[in-house]
């Protein structure tokens, strides 16, 4: 989404992996190897999808994502490590599943996570976060949160959230980039 809301999509290439099986080249630009990660020109790799829009938004035409000093650049920040937090609770369930034998699976550790889940959830409903003139990368850490759970929590979350859901569908109307990156799109 930044990659396209900064005008910078004909700048970038999108180089397909298998994280799941391990990929040699991404191992190399990230020991973590995982995605997203950013190879610069000169051979520089910028990694975390918060470092990599930081990066982009200091690129590019469109509007200022990340405020660069202020309340709100704090309040940005915030927003977008709950939306990060949220994606990392919401993968942490869904490895559980794809990588840990069955018989070896740990029913409370899903359900905290699962806790952690609900309350973003309830706290973000309890007051959908709004923008001025643009979404900005809070908005968008969020709405890639509830899509990642759309994908691959079969949208559980949409189930008592109609604020949430009703916020998204906001989102997506200002931000036409979040339909078209998302998965299978
Ligand atoms: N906080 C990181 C999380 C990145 C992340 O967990 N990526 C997942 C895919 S969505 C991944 O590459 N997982 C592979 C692995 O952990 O082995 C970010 O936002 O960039």
């Amino acid at each position: 989404m930044t990659i396209a809301i900064k005008g910078l999509s004909d700048r970038v290439e999108a180089v397909a992996v298998d994280t799941g099986k391990g990929d040699p080249a991404l191992n190399a630009a990230n020991p973590l190897g995982r995605i997203p990660a950013l190879i610069l020109e000169n051979g520089d790799t910028i990694h975390d999808s918060h470092v990599i829009c930081e990066y982009l938004d200091t690129l590019g035409s469109g509007p200022i994502l990340i405020p660069r000093s202020g309340p709100e650049r704090w309040r940005t920040l915030t927003l977008g490590s709950l939306g990060d937090g949220l994606i990392e609770q919401a993968l942490l369930q869904v490895y559980e599943g794809r990588y840990r034998p069955e018989n070896m699976r740990v029913d409370s550790w899903v359900a905290r996570l699962q806790a952690k889940i609900d309350r973003s959830l309830d706290y973000l409903a309890g007051a959908p976060p709004a923008w001025h003139d643009h979404p900005d990368y809070g908005h968008l850490t969020v709405a890639a949160a509830l899509g990642y759970m759309d994908f691959r929590h079969a949208g559980r979350w949409r189930t008592g959230h109609p604020g949430l859901v009703a916020w998204l569908d906001r989102f997506s109307a200002a931000v036409p980039a979040f339909n078209a990156t998302t998965p299978g799109a």
